[in-house]
């Protein structure tokens, strides 16, 4: 396995190969032969553009030639930051047919993550979209390549300025003799960690593993080649990536349809104009669209083919997910995954109090679950614990960061969630809480630590502890608490200070409180669950 990663321990690996569920097939095989069953089915639309499948499998060829072409080779990371276009799969099966590592960024992500990931993975192209959202990449791209924190060789999806246009790397005739077929038990690519800890980890995920889980995936939502998938949600994540998202889409032979954002008024409109059958949102988008099509702009559309709506990466309020049905007219599943590997379903004939009040069960036999206390002791059965997980879809290790992965598995392999669940007597887990330090505003995962030290970074700052604040939309949103040296920066100078070094904007605290002190637990750490109960006395007498 790459250098900096973490292999399943022998007898595993021998155990989820005799069991078949890691079966060898590489994710350029994976293409060829879909293009190979499915070949003039369309496999991706988006952006005014609809591609068959033997038509992606050609314009993947033709770009991983004229990749190789521009010296990336089998091995090489490839940061890659495309808003949902068609041009994302092209630009991922071409990474995979020369066995070179896509790093997956979010279209949020700014110059700081993606300078981290370009480093840390020592990138040696970025991929990124010209303008999307109202930002331009290209000149972050050019921001970046100058301090030399990006890769010289940057290519652009669009209008490219002084950049090199994607379409331009695409070769004129495909050269298979330049593919190369990795090693299926090796790293096929990098998810990125919501994250605890100062800096965002990369998740090694490899061929084997991930390629089961949207088999399993595609199994357990009952894809075929009827689907068609509306991805909302930014596409590189891995909800709508693998759960069964876009790759378990195309594992079925189905339709990848891909929304630019996903408000009401332009998702909605796809589920209407081209049948869509299932897709996949976060909590405050489900709740925009049941608004919508209860009381607002869009009671008059036909959503008659959606058959599914998933729901996930925050939790789903019981009272929410009891309108799915009744205004949606289509089945709710709920999904509790991670980046990490494990992902829970309830699954489609489950009954309606469970798919409304359970974030579902492991997607696989051979997932283990354990539900522990603070000292790794098991809980009795039905009590909230830790979720700890351990299986044939869940790393080992974060990619080099030995120090981390000494804490967040066990000394037996098990990762250690930080979610706080119980288990129902049908198997089912409940996410009550979390133990980690991580804020979930609406699905996006926002580290307490590494906002604070943007935050700590800012000369008038002598120390900063950011919380959740309870929030009825997102869940949660982001608060800071600063203590100031000696006269505190204005609120909005604290905020461009945090934009100008290229924090993410979902990460950008929602609320700056000013403190003279912090509260302190019995060993004198700062107490964020005490300034959490400070905060939500503060917001309750505003209100
Ligand atoms: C998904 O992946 P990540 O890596 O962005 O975040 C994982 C974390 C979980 O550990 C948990 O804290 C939270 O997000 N989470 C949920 C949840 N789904 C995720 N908390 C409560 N209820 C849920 N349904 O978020 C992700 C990955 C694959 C599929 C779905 C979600």
């Amino acid at each position: 396995m790459l250098d900096g990663c973490t292999p399943w321990p022998a007898e595993f690996a021998a155990r989820y190969r005799a069991a078949g569920y890691w079966t060898g097939e590489t994710f350029g095989d994976f293409l060829t032969d879909r293009a190979r069953r499915f070949a003039d089915r369309v496999a991706v639309v988006g952006a005014g553009q609809r591609w068959t499948y033997a038509e992606l499998d050609a314009r993947a060829a033709a770009t991983a030639t004229g990749l190789a072409r521009l010296g990336v080779a089998a091995g090489d990371r490839v940061v890659v930051q495309l808003p949902n276009v068609p041009e994302l799969l092209e630009v991922v099966f071409a990474l995979f047919r020369l066995g070179a590592l896509p790093v997956y960024a979010l279209p949020a992500h700014r110059a700081g993550e993606v300078a981290h990931l370009c480093t840390t993975t020592r990138a040696s192209a970025l991929v990124v979209a010209d303008r999307h959202g109202g930002f331009d990449y290209r000149a972050m791209a050019e921001q970046l390549r100058a301090r030399g924190d990006a890769p010289d060789l940057v290519l652009v999806a669009g209008e490219a300025g002084g950049l090199t246009p994607l379409a331009e790397a695409r070769a004129a005739q495909a050269d298979p003799s330049v593919f190369t077929r990795p090693d299926p038990a090796d790293v096929a690519f990098f998810q990125l960690s919501g994250g605890t800890t100062g800096l965002p980890k990369l998740i090694p995920r490899t061929h084997d593993d991930y390629l089961y889980s949207v088999r399993a995936s595609a199994e357990v939502c009952a894809l075929g080649t009827d689907t068609v998938y509306l991805a909302a949600l930014p596409a590189v994540h891995n909800f709508p990536m693998s759960s069964p998202g876009f790759l378990g889409v195309l594992h079925a032979g189905g339709t990848v349809v891909l929304a630019s954002d996903p408000s009401p008024k332009t998702a909605l409109a796809l589920i209407e104009t081209e049948r869509v059958t299932i897709t996949a949102v976060v909590p405050p988008i489900a709740l925009l669209w049941l608004d919508a099509v209860e009381h607002g702009t869009q009671h008059d559309r036909d959503l008659s083919s959606l058959r599914v709506l998933q729901v996930g990466g925050a939790k789903f309020a019981p009272e929410a997910a009891r309108r799915v049905r009744p205004v949606l007219g289509c089945t709710l599943q709920q999904v509790f995954g991670m980046a990490e590997g494990l992902v829970n379903y309830t699954r489609l004939d489950d009954p309606e109090d469970i798919a409304t009040t359970t974030q579902g069960r492991p997607l696989s036999p051979a997932d283990e679950i354990r539900i522990v206390d603070d000292a790794d002791r098991p809980v009795p059965d039905g009590e909230v614990g830790h979720l700890l997980t351990r299986g044939p879809y869940t790393i080992r290790g974060y990619y080099r960061a030995d120090e981390h992965n000494a804490t967040a598995f066990t000394a037996d392999g098990f990762y250690r969630t930080g979610d706080l669940v119980r288990r129902t007597p049908t198997g089912h887990l409940v996410v009550e809480g979390r133990a980690k330090d991580q804020i979930n505003r609406g699905g996006e995962k926002v580290s307490a630590e590494e906002v604070e030290n943007h935050i700590l970074a800012h000369p008038a700052v002598h120390d900063a502890a950011v919380v959740g604040m309870s929030d009825p939309y997102l869940g949660e949103r982001v608060c800071a608490y600063v203590i100031a040296r000696t006269e505190p920066p204005s609120r909005g100078e604290l905020l461009r200070f945090l934009r100008e070094r290229g924090l993410a904007t979902y990460k950008i605290p929602d609320r700056v409180e000013f403190v003279e002190r912090f509260p302190a637990t019995g060993v004198g750490k700062v107490s964020r669950r005490e300034l959490r109960r400070e905060l939500a006395r503060r917001l309750d007498t505003t209100r």
